[in-house]
């Protein structure tokens, strides 16, 4: 809690200077596609299987954006999470992302290399770092193009964090304290738009972020409220990461628009109390798609940000009820 209490007043003081500052600086093209299999620019609809009774355990599901195909690997065991992101590679076009699993009974990133036949012929790592209880918070922290191995501890409200960058790739680390009371969610993401992760954490429908740009600062963002799930994306013109959440109580969207600095919103229903949202950029046009995942027939739906919000693509039928559907947040 003594992070809290500290930084409080300092918090409130720079709320409004910072974002003031994000409206001002060079718009810089931050998104990494943690969803992109193929390296086309366009995410594609995944999941994760624990354990299929044929396939065995570890299957990956990819629906190739690029290939208009299903892509399958095997990848993992029951009860790993899915952590895919861009670490083999740094993330560009024609460079797809890597198929990830972190194991929580031995602390454990396994990492399979894309390659661009999309075979993911080779292992990139086994890199031991974590225990179990940790939550993988994968995240381009260090602005590379390659996401850091990075972990939040509940118990002790730590980030550790190997870096991407060093003599040997993932050879050095950082802990940054940030969080720490009971119930609060890691979330990452690049909100001062200068293409590095912020650590971030959500509590009860406060975000608290301490921008990468100004790593001394720290800022309060109020959106949301308890039981609403962090869905933060690129929903508005400015190529700035929004502050967002969806409510499954009414599921609703409701976006705090970085345009004007968050003096507007939007509030787009869309899904089921019962859906799970998979927002990512589908379409590839930079801005994340709305999307939900219907565990109970397996069926996606997709909202693009071409139409603004208005128009859904066809309807797809891709996974089961026991799959992990993957997306920008779905890790979480
Ligand atoms: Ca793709
Ligand atoms: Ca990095
Ligand atoms: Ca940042
Ligand atoms: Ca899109």
């Amino acid at each position: 809690m003594n992070w809290k209490l500290n930084r409080a007043k300092k918090i409130t003081a720079i709320a409004a200077a910072l974002f003031v500052t994000m409206v001002l600086v060079v718009m810089v093209p931050a998104t990494t596609l943690a969803l992109d299999h193929d390296g086309d620019g366009q995410s594609d609809i995944s999941v994760y299987r624990p354990s299929d009774p044929v396939l065995g355990d570890g299957v990956w599901f990819v629906l190739s954006s690029a290939l208009n195909s299903t892509l399958r690997y095997q990848w993992g065991f029951a009860g790993d999470v899915p952590v895919q992101g861009n670490y083999s590679q740094a993330a560009g076009m024609g460079i797809g992302t890597d198929l990830a699993v972190f194991r929580p009974s031995d602390g454990t990133w396994y990492i399979r290399a894309f390659s661009a036949n999309l075979s993911f012929p080779n292992l990139f790592g086994a890199f031991q770092w974590g225990l179990p209880g940790d939550t993988p918070v994968p995240c381009d922290f260090d602005g590379d193009g390659r996401d850091e191995l990075a972990l939040y501890r509940a118990a002790d409200g730590n980030w550790y964090t190997r870096n991407s960058q060093g003599a040997t790739a993932y050879d050095n680390f950082t802990i940054q304290q940030w969080g720490g009371l009971s119930g609060d969610v890691p979330f990452p993401a690049d909100f001062d738009n200068d293409g590095e992760c912020d650590f971030t954490i959500y509590r009860d429908g406060n975000w608290f972020v301490i921008p990468s740009s100004e790593s001394n600062a720290s800022a309060t963002i109020p959106w949301g409220a308890a039981g609403d799930i962090p869905v933060p994306g690129q929903y508005d013109a400015d190529n700035i990461t929004d502050f967002a959440v969806f409510r499954p109580s009414s599921a609703l969207w409701i976006i705090r628009r970085s345009t004007l600095a968050g003096l507007t919103f939007r509030v787009i229903q869309w899904g089921l109390p019962t859906d799970t949202p998979v927002s990512s950029d589908f379409t590839g046009d930079g801005k994340t798609d709305i999307a939900v995942f219907r565990p109970s027939l397996g069926l996606w739906f997709v909202l693009t940000s071409e139409s603004n919000y208005t128009t859904a693509q066809a309807v797809q039928q891709f996974g089961t009820a026991t799959d992990i559907p993957l997306g920008d947040v779905a890790a979480n």
